[in-house]
């Protein structure tokens, strides 16, 4: 979560640090929204003001256009919204450029304010405006705007029909509530021009680019120091994870503070909070330093076809048999109604603490071998698959990269992984964006009604097959069935 001191039109990180902000004021353009009919044929001036709330030391200390927001891209996004479908209400208009911007995984908050100048007030006037704030935990009301293909399907021209950037395919589905007007699927996007946005919409983004000075011990109650390395870029990924918050489009790489977090300072007290830029610090990749003392981990499994619960089974003991990985506790199991994806079965999740001595990356590696070792294929996003292994939290790390991103950047919403991780722990806390305690997040989380019983006994006795098998023949039936539960 980030803090807003509204007073000041200041963002703080997660960690307390006074957000940079990069503002961009009377972005103009011709706009047909509004309720009367001569809005819609005649059009008016629109003007937006945006202030983007990130973290720009990466990129100044680089000097690396990669690590920010190219305001030039900016600009063009928050004009094609003004110009583009024509909505009723500017309130529409800045929840939709809120969105555009929140699409970029650097952006951790942003304050939109929309005017129209010449609206049809029939009282003298100056202006007339609707400012916005939104940031991770409140999310826009609308989807980000993506450029039509450039087949002349909009109604109104939009200022640059090459300025395509991502939008995620699980973004109907990634918890931002359906209120807004839904903008037409993106469709087939346009190969990418030359002012394509690169970041997709990522969850979370890290607690600053500079940690905690390097061997300062660590405070976290559940991670223990990891080499006392902070974040930096790591170069030359593998494909993106189907799942990963990107689609198919690398995200910016942003990787926190390695040690727990100081608490978030006051608000009134931000503003020199960031001056804790460590002189000179090397840069290396955190992601891969194996921790100093074992962290304390939560993985959610998950499956949907096939035996799942033999699945998930032998995947809490593939897990307790891979090195440097050791399984402290296992939850209950949850039966869950799919979120996201295309229709399919139900599925069987479970969350699994553990304590390692991996580095995240060899974590990440070691879960998508147990993944493999099941016949896990990827294919669709957020379809069904045999098995699903998800690193939740590690520690209390906070960072974002192509390939892993701590915590799970949709933890804090999915009820099906919360809810049985909050019956092994009823403690547990989730840090980041959006974390809170995990028994109350489960408690609201979206999918909540979805997760139909929990077992708990599902590691020696069999329950009902989430994905009903066709009918066995009588000697293979699975022997000793539980009815369902009602969850708790
Ligand atoms: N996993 C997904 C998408 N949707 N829904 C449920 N109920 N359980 C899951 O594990 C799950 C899902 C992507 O990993
Ligand atoms: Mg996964
Ligand atoms: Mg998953």
């Amino acid at each position: 979560m980030t803090l807003y001191d509204e007073a000041r039109g200041v963002a703080f990180d997660a960690s307390g640090r006074r957000l940079d902000q990069i503002r961009l004021s009377g972005i103009s353009a011709t706009g047909y929204h509004g309720v009367f009919e001569h809005e819609r044929r005649d059009g008016q001036t629109f003007v937006a003001d945006v202030v983007v709330h990130l973290d720009t030391r990466r990129a100044a200390a680089g000097d690396d256009l990669e690590h920010t927001l190219h305001y030039g891209e900016l600009a063009e996004q928050v004009a094609a919204v003004l110009a583009g479908d024509p909505v009723d209400l500017i309130e529409t208009v800045a929840e939709r450029i809120a969105a555009t911007v929140l699409a970029h995984g650097i952006v951790q908050a942003v304050d939109v304010a929309v005017h129209k100048p010449q609206a049809p007030i029939q009282v003298p006037f100056g202006d007339v405006v609707v400012a916005i704030h939104r940031d991770r935990s409140k999310l826009p009301a609308a989807e980000p705007y993506v450029a039509r293909a450039a087949t002349g399907a909009s109604s109104r021209p939009v200022p640059n029909p090459t300025a395509t950037f991502p939008i995620t395919a699980d973004s109907p589905s990634t918890g931002s509530p359906a209120v807004g007007p839904v903008l037409p699927g993106p469709g087939p996007l346009p190969p990418s021009g030359p002012m394509t946005v690169g970041p997709a919409p990522s969850g979370v983004l890290a607690g600053g680019l500079a940690g905690e000075p390097a061997g300062e011990p660590a405070g976290g109650p559940t991670g223990g120091p990891v080499g006392g390395a902070v974040g930096a870029p790591r170069g030359g990924f593998g494909g993106p994870d189907v799942e990963s918050p990107a689609t198919g489009v690398a995200a910016g790489t942003e990787v926190a503070a390695w040690n727990a977090p100081p608490p978030p300072a006051p608000l009134g007290t931000g503003p020199d909070a960031d001056d804790d830029v460590v002189e000179g610090e090397v840069l290396t990749d955190a992601l891969d330093t194996p921790p100093t003392s074992p962290v304390d981990v939560v993985l959610a499994i998950g499956a949907n076809i096939g035996a799942a619960q033999d699945t998930l089974r032998q995947a809490v003991s593939d897990l307790a048999g891979t090195p440097g990985v050791e399984v402290v506790d296992v939850s209950p199991l949850a039966r869950t109604a799919p979120v996201g994806g295309p229709e399919q079965p139900d599925f069987l999740n479970a969350v699994v603490l553990a304590r390692t001595t991996l580095s995240p990356r060899d974590l990440l590696r070691a879960t998508q071998a147990v993944e493999q070792a099941h016949g896990r294929e990827r294919h669709e996003h957020w379809g069904p698959r045999t098995l699903d292994v998800d690193i939740v939290v590690y520690g209390t790390v906070l960072a974002t990269s192509d390939d892993l991103e701590l915590p799970h950047p949709r933890a804090h919403e999915r009820a099906f992984v919360l809810q049985p991780w909050a019956q092994v722990d009823p403690d547990a806390f989730l840090p980041g964006l959006g974390g809170g305690p995990v028994a109350a997040l489960a408690a609201t989380a979206p999918d909540r009604d979805g997760v139909r019983w929990l077992a708990l006994d599902w590691l020696t006795a069999a329950v009902p097959a989430a994905n009903p098998a066709p009918p066995a023949a009588p000697d293979q039936a699975e022997p000793g069935a539980v009815p369902p539960a009602p969850a708790p």
